[in-house]
């Protein structure tokens, strides 16, 4: 995530939507077996081959005539269907695969807060961390992990600045005291049962350095993930992901080096079978990972012995018009220019990828275009294996993009977008 401006005020509307034939329900699309009509006021309209949806009868037009992907609006069959995918190579027959019955295997949200304070250029301020845990004085990020595995999540993604973990000394061991503190929202997660995605979130870079090339050495780097890995090797729901949002990093084959560093770091520290979410260039753009050299570099990367056995490609992709995750409108669903040629690539090399941040604010745009999304992943489940929101944790309510639930003593309320779409 590119900012982290935890004011702005989402227009939340009041629909509700839950059953498939009412407003924004699927009403059609492949493998889809249920209701086909709306109700009164909305109209089935294709939204891409995997995805019909009742929308209001009054913005469908304007949606097929302003959509920057009107061309897949049309009633041509399908370029592709989903087909059985191979799994006969070694290194993805152990890696976790997704049932064929139509569900994500990750279900997930970010829990933000740790890396409150960190910048695109790699600066954490560390003293504007806020912890989303009450016993640190913060909000009940670990009561909103519980409330979200009650509703089948199970998975979360925990945020923190480099510099926060080890005290602002580049190179140096894991602080205690931050160190602990970070641990006591891993074992929040990890008592839910949900794994727990270690997310250093500093955009391959430290203090403006872009590691191994420039700025710190692959040896300081990979001194964090050492120490990381020593400490939930024992932990098999720890899942580490490397980098968040690598941008503008010159050398793409030098960044897989650095990558292929981590991972030997993790794997020699013990931690031999755990997931590993692998980075790519341009903010881990979905869009961009095949076109922009990213996979190909990144899937050279192997395990001590070879294997690329649960290395899972790391993306990410917003829906508002430039994504980037910062207007509450959403503008795309993405499917045909990122996510079918992205899955097309993934069957070809046999491998998997997790969508780590998608998010869009609280209105019905987004309803409309995540639903879309969401339904498109599920049909290629073979080789995306879920999606991780952005964000609760810290955040407000009121943050423009928030899946933070309101709490009134013991019951939470989900927002629009987490009730409408994301919730399993
Ligand atoms: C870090 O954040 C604190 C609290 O907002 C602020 O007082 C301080 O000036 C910041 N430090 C830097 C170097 O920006
Ligand atoms: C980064 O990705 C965006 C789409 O997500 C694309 O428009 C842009 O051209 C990409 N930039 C690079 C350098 O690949
Ligand atoms: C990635 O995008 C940048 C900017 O558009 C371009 O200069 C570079 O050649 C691209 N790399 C590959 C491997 O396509
Ligand atoms: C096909 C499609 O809708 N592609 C869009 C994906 O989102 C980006 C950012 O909004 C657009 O530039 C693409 O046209």
């Amino acid at each position: 995530m590119k900012t982290l401006i935890a004011l702005g005020v989402a227009g939340l509307s009041a629909l509700s939507v839950r059953a498939q034939q009412t407003l924004y329900g699927q009403c059609g699309g492949i493998g889809w077996t249920g209701a086909t009509t709306c109700v009164s006021g909305a109209t089935c309209t294709l939204l891409n081959s995997y995805y019909y949806q009742c929308l209001p009868a009054s913005s469908t037009t304007s949606h097929s005539s302003t959509s920057s992907h009107s061309s897949s609006s049309t009633t041509t069959t399908p370029t592709t269907t989903p087909t059985t995918i191979s799994t006969t190579t070694s290194s993805t027959s152990s890696s976790p695969s997704a049932s064929a019955t139509g569900s994500l295997k990750f279900y997930g949200v970010n829990i933000a807060g740790f890396d409150f304070g960190c910048g695109t250029d790699g600066t954490c301020n560390t003293t504007q961390a806020y912890p989303p845990l009450v016993s640190l004085g913060g909000p009940d990020g670990a009561g909103q992990m519980q409330h979200f595995v009650s509703e089948g999540y199970n998975i979360f993604r925990l945020p923190v600045g480099w510099q926060y973990l080890v005290a602002n000394t580049l190179g140096g061991p894991l602080d205690p005291t931050n160190s602990g503190k970070y641990d006591q929202l891993v074992q929040a997660c990890l008592s839910t049962g949900a794994y727990c995605i270690i997310d250093i979130h500093n955009y391959a870079r430290w203090n403006g350095g872009i590691i191994g090339q420039g700025g710190p050495t692959n040896a300081q780097f990979t001194s964090l993930w050492s120490a990381l890995a020593t400490k939930y090797k024992a932990q098999s729901k720890v899942v580490f992901g490397i980098m968040n949002e690598p941008h503008d990093v010159p050398d793409i084959n030098a960044w897989a080096a650095t990558v292929q560093a981590a991972v030997t770091a993790i794997r020699q520290a013990g931690a031999t079978s755990q997931l590993i979410l692998l980075p790519g260039n341009n903010w881990t753009s979905a869009q961009t990972f095949v076109s922009n050299g990213s996979g190909a570099a990144l899937a050279a990367v192997t395990n001590l012995d070879g294997t690329t056995t649960n290395l899972i490609f790391d993306v990410h992709k917003y829906l508002d018009s430039d994504n980037s995750g910062t207007h509450a409108e959403c503008t795309t669903d993405n499917v045909s220019s990122s996510w079918q040629p992205l899955a097309t690539w993934l069957r070809s090399v046999g491998r998997q990828a997790l969508n780590t941040e998608t998010g869009g604010g609280n209105v019905a745009s987004c309803v409309q275009y995540m639903c879309s999304q969401v339904a498109y992943q599920t049909s290629v489940n073979d080789v995306i294996l879920g999606y991780v929101g952005w964000a609760a944790g810290s955040f407000a309510t009121s943050y423009v993009l928030s899946e933070t639930p309101t709490q009134s003593g013991s019951t939470w309320t989900d927002q629009l977008l987490v009730s409408s779409c994301m919730k399993p």
